[in-house]
């Protein structure tokens, strides 16, 4: 189909052109890159300019998503009144997940990860991303659903953590559990959901990272060649 003859509403895919070993090349070397992102715990307090978390954002909000409603918010903080503010919140919630509520079979994955209530990544990182996941979009006087709005925002959030460490940044996905506080706090809207939050900054100079292995491609795998 040429340029010339597109269905109204549509413009012709400009797609990039990498060709024979550069491919193999590209897969690998993101692989490689990818490969080398850890969760942390531990960040530096060091600043972070706002524009490289405007770019993270602008990269997630790139994520397919259902009927193309981008269902997503992403607050991001640096005052430090606020952030004291959400770490507070959050571990009051987990101090209670982890002394009443954690079931025995939950405590024993979670305990080679090294995870407590005390949650000092909030306040060091110079940075926090929280990612709300819309469930309803505004639709003339009222509101009408999205679609797949846990896949699109779970797309968004690979994307976001990718962006953040190909800048250098380290970041990790962190679930305070229930999170309705952070609606409150933050002042969103009732069909905003809180998803994750994710600090993000400079690795601290001794940041520590559990000692995990990946699955291997067997795996996590099969292939019907
Ligand atoms: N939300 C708690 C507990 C927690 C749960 C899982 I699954 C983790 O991979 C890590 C932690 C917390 O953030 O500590």
């Amino acid at each position: 189909m040429g340029d010339g003859d597109v269905e109204p509403g549509f413009i012709p895919l400009k797609h990039p052109d990498v060709k024979g070993d550069e491919m193999l090349r590209r897969a690998k070397s993101f692989y490689d890159q990818m490969n080398s992102r850890r969760t942390t715990r531990h960040f530096s307090n060091k600043e972070v300019p706002r524009e490289l978390i405007e770019i993270a954002i602008r990269t997630a909000s790139t994520a397919p998503s259902g009927a193309h409603l981008q269902p997503w918010t992403f607050v991001a903080i640096s005052n430090s009144e606020m952030k004291a503010r959400i770490r507070e919140a959050a571990e009051e919630e987990e101090r209670r997940f982890y002394q009443e509520r954690v079931p025995d079979e939950w405590q024993e994955v979670l305990a080679p990860l090294g995870t407590d209530h005390v949650k000092s990544h909030i306040t060091d990182a110079p940075w926090v991303v929280v990612l709300f996941r819309q469930s309803k979009r505004e639709r003339g006087e009222g509101m009408a659903p999205t679609y797949y709005s846990q896949e699109s925002c779970g797309i968004a959030a690979g994307l976001f953590i990718s962006a953040v460490h190909n800048m250098g940044l380290a970041t990790l996905p962190h679930t305070p559990s229930p999170m309705g506080f952070l609606r409150e706090i933050l002042g969103r809207p009732v069909h905003e959901h809180a998803m994750l939050l994710l600090p993000v900054g400079y690795p601290a100079d001794d940041a520590r990272v559990p000692d995990l292995e990946r699955k291997r491609l067997e795996e996590v795998s099969e292939f019907w060649d």
